[in-house]
């Protein structure tokens, strides 16, 4: 705990908390197992990664050579500035170097030799990589602060830019804006776009050399002065639209609108002294891995998240292949202190597993015990017995229905798409439980015996139920065809005369139903 309390304070003005690692081997009732975190890579130096581009062209000085003086010597124009010879050059790259103590090197433009024509330098930082900003944007001019800038940014690598912050010495006069503090925002204004005239003003190009988009003083309405209550501000994150994305770059871009004037007017005299110089530019952020990496790394010339939870691209932005879920989600700060991972996993089981193994020497991700009668790596088909519910999705859970073939009726528990099942002789319906017009059902079809168009019973015989004949005494036969004695029997002459008795008749038929109910 000390040594966690130690790590947090030193590390407070750019880590800014937890969410250090992605997973830990811990072991529970279950045996050990991996447990997963939300997780984001240490902020960093971002100026160490970025590309810059200074427009317009032949804005660099030097270029021929020119000579340049100062506003706190400005009759002393002997400084030069010449791109050919590396003492007195003041390429791009100076902006982003490491200074030895007290000796500061910066890029600088070509002086305001054209005025009234305003001098404009565009600044462009690009990091091909989402950026979260974690600390306040820190850009140092030597011999002072311009006196209307504009801070750029963009999301999509410069293909769309958006207002950042707006810098004038006279907000009002240059944009048209109230002037406003970085300190004066509130919950309601965090993402505001402001300008603000505290950078701007002439304060001597020694005193005052920063120009600041203030991070801090927005991560601070959540999280108190010292930033001490980052809890609060990692749920304002995640819950406030649009939040998250204001303090996200790919790339800045300061506009340069008319440098340092020296606390007066411009003086056509001696234009050699208004020009910009930059010494460094100071950006701490972090790589946006939406809480699925805590690496990230410089690779191929861009900065790269190591992504955990089975996500993959730049950002961790989507899943992997066979871990793809019908919606990849980012990871969560939420609940503390370890978030939710929101990992992708067993994506397209679509649903239909928890579980997944991943066949090794295959490179295969299977789903295992697939639920809702599914089947297949991924769940995909119906088990036997089952057909699919064509206008369900696949991941309903009653895509596969039952077959319901009649187990006397059909030949096997299948059935084709619609589900219809394979019938055995005689026997018909989609489910087999029907016979076909010359059969009748009794455990299965079977062919009629008799019936009331070419199977008649004879000799005024009934047809009972299409399986046998109720012959009338003295006849037998399956149609009742055959008489029962000679035409000389005694016996069936005087049997023949109560022949029309429907007595005899009807035991028939009971012992017929007898016989039947014995049957089944
Ligand atoms: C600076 O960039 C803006 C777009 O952000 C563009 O309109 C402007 O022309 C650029 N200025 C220079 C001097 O290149
Ligand atoms: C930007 O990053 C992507 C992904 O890492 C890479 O493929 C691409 O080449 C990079 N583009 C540039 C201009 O560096
Ligand atoms: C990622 O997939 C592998 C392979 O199936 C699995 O072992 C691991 O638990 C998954 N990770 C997460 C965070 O779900
Ligand atoms: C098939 O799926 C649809 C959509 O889910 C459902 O409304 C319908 O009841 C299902 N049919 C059967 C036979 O289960
Ligand atoms: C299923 O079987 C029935 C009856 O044999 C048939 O009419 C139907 O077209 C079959 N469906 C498919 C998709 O094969
Ligand atoms: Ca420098």
């Amino acid at each position: 705990m000390l040594h966690l309390a130690a790590f947090l304070l030193h590390y407070l003005p750019l880590a800014m908390g937890h969410y250090d690692i992605c997973k830990s081997w811990v072991t529970t009732d279950d045996g050990p197992s991996w447990e997963y975190y939300a997780c984001q890579p240490k902020a960093m130096r971002m100026k160490d990664y970025v590309s810059v581009r200074v427009d317009p062209p032949g804005i660099t000085c030097g270029d021929p050579p020119e000579r340049f003086c100062t506003h706190e010597n400005p009759y002393l124009c002997s400084d030069e500035c010449d791109a050919s010879n590396p003492d007195l050059a003041h390429p791009p790259k100076l902006m982003f170097d490491k200074e030895d103590e007290g000796l500061a090197t910066y890029w600088q433009s070509v002086t305001w030799s054209r005025y009234p024509e305003p001098l404009l330098a565009n600044i462009t930082l690009s990091w091909n990589k989402s950026i979260e900003l974690t600390d306040d944007i820190v850009v140092t001019f030597e011999y002072g602060r311009p006196t209307i800038m504009m801070l750029e940014k963009s999301l999509d690598n410069g293909r769309t830019w958006h207002p950042y912050q707006y810098y004038a010495d006279d907000c009002l006069e240059a944009f048209g804006m109230t002037a406003r503090r970085g300190k004066e925002l509130s919950t309601s204004s965090v993402n505001r776009v402001i300008c603000t005239e505290e950078y701007s003003r002439w304060a001597g190009s020694k005193k005052e050399k920063n120009v600041r988009f203030e991070v801090r003083d927005r991560f601070a309405i959540f999280a108190g002065q010292d930033l001490r209550n980052m809890d609060n501000l990692y749920t304002r994150l995640e819950s406030a639209k649009g939040l998250k994305d204001f303090f996200t770059v790919t790339d800045l871009r300061m506009r340069l609108l008319r440098p340092a004037l020296g606390g007066t007017y411009v003086q056509r005299e001696n234009l050699y002294k208004y020009f910009y110089a930059v010494s460094n530019i100071e950006v701490t952020g972090r790589c946006k891995c939406n809480l699925h990496a805590n690496l990230c790394s410089f690779k191929e010339g861009s900065l790269q998240c190591e992504c955990e939870h089975n996500t993959t691209g730049q950002d961790c932005g989507k899943c992997k292949k066979n871990f793809r879920t019908r919606s990849w989600r980012a990871g969560s700060y939420l609940p503390f202190p370890n978030g939710s991972p929101n990992a992708c996993s067993c994506g397209n089981c679509y649903g239909h597993s928890n579980r997944c193994s991943y066949i090794d020497f295959l490179n295969l991700v299977t789903c295992v015990s697939c639920k809702h009668n599914t089947r297949g790596q991924h769940c995909q088909h119906c088990r036997l017995g089952f057909y699919r519910n064509g206008s369900a999705e696949l991941d309903d859970e009653n895509v596969c229905i039952e077959c319901n073939c009649n187990q006397i009726g059909s030949m096997h528990d299948r059935c084709n798409e619609t589900g219809y099942c394979e019938c055995r002789e005689g026997a018909a319906g989609p489910k087999c439980d029907d016979c076909l017009p010359d059969y009748y059902w009794r455990q299965g079809c079977f062919p009629n015996v008799c019936d009331e168009e070419l199977l008649i019973c004879q000799n005024g015989g009934t047809c009972y139920q299409n399986q046998r004949c109720i012959c009338p005494v003295g006849y037998k036969g399956v149609l009742c065809e055959q008489s029962k004695c000679d035409s000389d029997d005694k016996a069936c002459t005087s049997a023949s005369s109560i022949d029309l008795s429907p007595t005899p008749f009807l035991i028939g038929a009971l012992i017929l139903q007898l016989g039947r109910l014995v049957d089944f």
